[in-house]
C-alpha cells in the first residue's frame, strides 16, 4: 500500500466521523399534535319549550291538593297549558283564585295558562295552580309527585314536584271549606 492511499483513507475516515458528530442533535420541534377525531357535535335535542322552577304540592292527607312552581317558556312562542295529569289523581284542574264579592274563590281557569314567549307564569298559593282534585294517596314531605302538562298544540311537559308543608296561604285546599261549594260545582 502506497503512503498516498492511506493518507486518503485516513482523510475519508475523518470526514466521515465529522459529519457523523454533527448531525448529533435531536429534533426539538414538538410533535404536530394528532388532529383530534372528527367527532360530529353530539345532537342536541331542541330545548324544551317549557320547564318550571321549583315545583311543589302542598303536602294533604288523600283529597284535594294543589301543585305549584313558576312555568318558564323558553321558546319563541306564547306556550298554553291546557291540562294536566298525574298518577296521583284521576281529576287534575288548572285553576285560577279569583275575588268574588270580597271573597277569593278558585275555579277552573278558562283557556288554561298562557306562558307568554320568553317569559314566565307563576303558580302559587293564592292564585294559578294545579289542582288536584281527588289525590289517591297522602302527599308527604319530600314526595315526588310526576305530573303532565298538555300544550294548546299538543305537545307535553313532564316535571316532578315535590311535596312541601305550607299553611300561609288564605285559601285551604281540604275538603269542606266554603270555596270548595262555590267553585266546585260543575
Ligand atoms: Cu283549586
Amino acid at each position: 500500500m502506497s503512503s498516498r492511499l492511506a493518507l486518503s483513507l485516513l482523510a475519508l475516515a475523518t470526514a466521515a466521523a465529522i459529519s457523523s458528530c454533527g448531525s448529533a442533535e435531536t429534533p426539538t420541534a414538538a410533535a404536530p399534535v394528532a388532529a383530534a377525531p372528527a367527532t360530529p357535535a353530539p345532537a342536541t335535542p331542541a330545548a324544551p319549550a317549557l320547564s318550571i322552577t321549583d315545583p311543589w304540592v302542598k303536602t294533604a292527607k288523600k283529597g284535594m291538593t294543589a301543585a305549584f312552581g313558576t312555568l318558564v317558556n323558553n321558546s319563541g312562542a306564547d306556550v298554553t297549558v291546557v291540562s294536566g295529569t298525574s298518577p296521583l289523581s284521576p281529576m287534575i284542574e288548572l285553576h285560577e283564585v279569583v275575588d268574588k264579592d270580597g271573597k277569593m274563590v278558585m275555579q277552573p281557569k278558562q283557556g288554561g295558562f298562557v306562558i307568554p314567549a320568553g317569559g314566565s307564569h307563576e303558580l302559587k298559593p293564592g292564585g294559578d295552580h294545579i289542582m288536584i282534585m281527588d289525590a289517591k294517596e297522602a302527599v308527604e314531605p319530600g314526595a315526588e309527585i310526576p305530573f303532565t302538562l298538555t300544550f294548546a298544540d299538543g305537545g307535553t311537559f313532564e316535571f316532578t314536584a315535590i311535596g312541601k308543608d305550607f299553611a300561609g296561604a288564605k285559601e285551604d285546599y281540604q275538603p269542606g271549606m266554603d270555596m270548595e261549594d262555590e267553585s266546585h260545582n260543575g
